[in-house]
């Protein structure tokens, strides 16, 4: 099984270095692609060097910041161009343990999306207050519900995916850009029929740098779901309505 361990970044220059050390120690068999929208901090930089050190290290460098889902589909693309058999998704901040990867990786050998999950049995989150343990469950059991998902932790950024799983889809038509984007990505993936599977994990609020998540980005999340839930539920109507014709 080929690994590549897709790392979006914007300014994070503090958490890189340590993340990326890490799970070269902890999985030295994956590669490493850092997708970076040219973090003024500098970030694109460093990871250059990191991979004119290690030749399983590299770097797509974008024009400027498009959000997370965008960074993640050019990364996705760069990797089935190349062959790669499991594709995994992992923040550069430290909250997806590296050491945690294998027990994805062993998931996703008898399914074709496994996510590292928060709200499962044996998972959790560390340094976080109950109000964004409450929204993020608040979240998932909303998009869970609207969209009759069987997945817990709907937002989880901690992802991978077989090759032929993203082969299937549409890349080119996923456009959210936040949490909204792992909301998309599993949605497609369950409307295909494929088998997701979640492995618990325990999620570190990261020590250094700052989140790029905002207010405009959980609006976004919790309309485009409302928008898919009605637009599912609709055409459901119409196929029933139209059998009966
Ligand atoms: N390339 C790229 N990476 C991003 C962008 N927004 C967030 N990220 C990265 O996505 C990961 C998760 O973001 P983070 O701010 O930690 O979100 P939080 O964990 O929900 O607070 C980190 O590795 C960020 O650097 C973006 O617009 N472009
Ligand atoms: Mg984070």
């Amino acid at each position: 099984m080929r690994v590549l361990t897709i790392i979006p970044t914007f300014n994070e220059i503090e958490s890189l270095p340590l993340t990326l050390a890490r799970l070269r120690a902890a999985v030295p068999a994956a590669d490493v692609l850092i997708v970076d929208d040219n973090s003024p901090d500098g970030t694109g930089k460093l990871a250059d060097q990191a991979a004119t050190e290690d030749g399983q290290v590299f770097v797509l460098h974008r024009t400027g910041k498009a959000g997370l889902g965008a960074a993640y589909i050019a990364g996705f693309r760069w990797a089935l161009e190349r062959d790669y058999d499991v594709l995994v998704e992992m923040d550069a901040d430290g909250s997806h343990r590296p050491e945690e990867l294998g027990s994805l990786l062993n998931a996703v050998e008898s399914a074709d999306l496994v996510i590292g999950s928060r709200w499962v049995a044996g998972g959790g989150v560390v340094n976080w207050p109950t109000s964004r343990k409450l929204l993020s469950r608040a979240g998932s059991f909303y998009s869970r519900t609207m969209l009759g998902l069987p997945v817990r932790d709907v937002t989880a950024g901690y992802r991978a995916f077989r090759r032929q799983t993203l082969e299937r889809l549409d890349l080119g038509a996923v456009e959210s850009v936040g949490y909204g984007f792992q909301v998309d990505m599993t949605f497609r993936v369950a409307k295909l029929g494929l088998r997701i599977v979640e492995v618990p994990i325990t999620f570190v609020e990261r020590e250094l740098g700052a989140s790029k998540m905002s207010g405009n980005i959980v609006a976004e999340a919790i309309l485009n779901v409302t928008r898919w839930g009605i637009a599912a539920r609709w055409s459901a109507v119409r196929e029933r309505f139209g059998q009966r014709r």
